[in-house]
């Protein structure tokens, strides 16, 4: 069967829409490159001695995975020298990476945790890279580009998608429109398509979270999963299943091949305290989620309308099913008098 490849997808896309800049393309291409370097890395496993922990913390007070690490270095070295970015900017870096003076710049800045998940690398269970694109403000070509510049709502995102390096290694990629999924040919080092443009299943009865973080959980949260949990004999009337991998991009995939829900909301407990990050977490997947039909939320607005305060600003998650997202919502207004209180 012939497949198309993302190069030839990507071009054919610039000739439909006009839209696709061939910067961009470069980029995406790029990052691309990157995440096979980094599928590599992962499948050596203890074999290249990628596994373990460094005695270093990244910013958010994590202890640094030599994975975390690699993957980091292999994205910043393959997206410095092309002349397609202002900036770069990822999970494991306390502030933004300028592109060296030596090299052109161009007009895209890049977002990206370079491996998600990181807890299941060292048992051999599906981690990922995300990614999303932003331009650059106009009035910073000629300047210096600053974290602030970077301080855009996920809606202004140009791309955004993620590698997965499970038991196949996939990428999945939006440019704005629809969702495409790209599997690593090995043997030829080629991305092909193997899906798209995807729809998110509705009426899946499936929920991701992690439920030993109940006691964090607001009322509304509580409610929801209380009624799932019910089954058959509750209000749902159906029974529900649970998954939880502990790798958002695991997760969030399988809900973008099959439909369903994933929660990582903001603690009840600590006035909207949370885990994952809004920049280079929640707004691509929120992106991926919305493009593909369907929603995403922290619990009072969309995510991607959500302003952000600083790169590593984490947000409660909501996302997936429109439908299961709506109902949480709705038992929503817990949440929304905490966050007024
Ligand atoms: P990790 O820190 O291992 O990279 O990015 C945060 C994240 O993983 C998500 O990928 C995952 O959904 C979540 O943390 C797992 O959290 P729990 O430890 O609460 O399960």
């Amino acid at each position: 069967m012939k497949r198309l490849t993302l190069t030839r997808f990507m071009i054919e896309e610039q000739r439909r829409s006009g839209l696709l800049r061939p910067e961009l393309r470069l980029l995406i291409e790029t990052v691309a490159r990157a995440c096979k370097s980094i599928s590599h890395a992962v499948g050596k496993g203890a074999l290249g001695e990628v596994l373990g922990n460094l005695a270093t913390e990244n910013v958010q007070g994590e202890v640094q995975k030599k994975l975390d690490v690699i993957a980091n270095e292999l994205l910043l070295e393959a997206n410095e020298w092309g002349g397609h970015l202002a900036a770069m900017a990822s999970e494991e870096m306390e502030t933004i990476h300028r592109i060296p003076s030596r090299y052109p710049k161009g007009e895209y800045l890049l977002l990206f945790d370079p491996i998600d998940g990181s807890s299941n690398i060292d048992v051999d269970l599906s981690v990922g890279t995300i990614f999303s694109v932003l331009t650059a403000p106009a009035d910073a070509s000629g300047r210096e580009i600053t974290e602030q510049d970077f301080m855009q709502p996920g809606s202004r995102q140009v791309a955004a998608g993620y590698a997965i390096y499970g038991p196949q290694t996939l990428l999945v990629l939006t440019l704005g429109t629809g969702v495409y999924e790209f599997t690593l040919d090995r043997e030829v080092g080629s991305w092909q398509m193997t899906d798209g443009p995807m729809r998110l299943s509705e009426g899946t009865c499936e929920f991701a979270i992690n439920m030993a973080r109940h006691q964090q959980w607001s009322p509304a949260i509580r409610r929801y999963i209380d009624e799932r949990l019910a089954g058959e004999d509750g209000p749902c009337g159906k029974d529900y299943n649970m998954r939880w991998t502990a790798s958002m991009v695991a997760d969030v995939h399988r809900i973008l091949k099959r439909g369903g829900i994933f929660l990582y909301p903001a603690d009840h407990r600590t006035s909207g305290k949370a885990r994952l990050r809004l920049m280079y977490e929640a707004n691509p997947m929120a992106l991926l989620i919305e493009q593909a039909g369907g929603a995403a939320n922290n619990g009072l607005e969309r995510i991607l309308d959500v302003e952000p305060q600083g790169l590593h600003e984490r947000v409660g998650v909501i996302l997936g099913d429109k439908k299961e997202v709506e109902a949480v919502a709705a038992y929503g207004l817990e949440l929304r008098e905490i966050a007024h209180s």
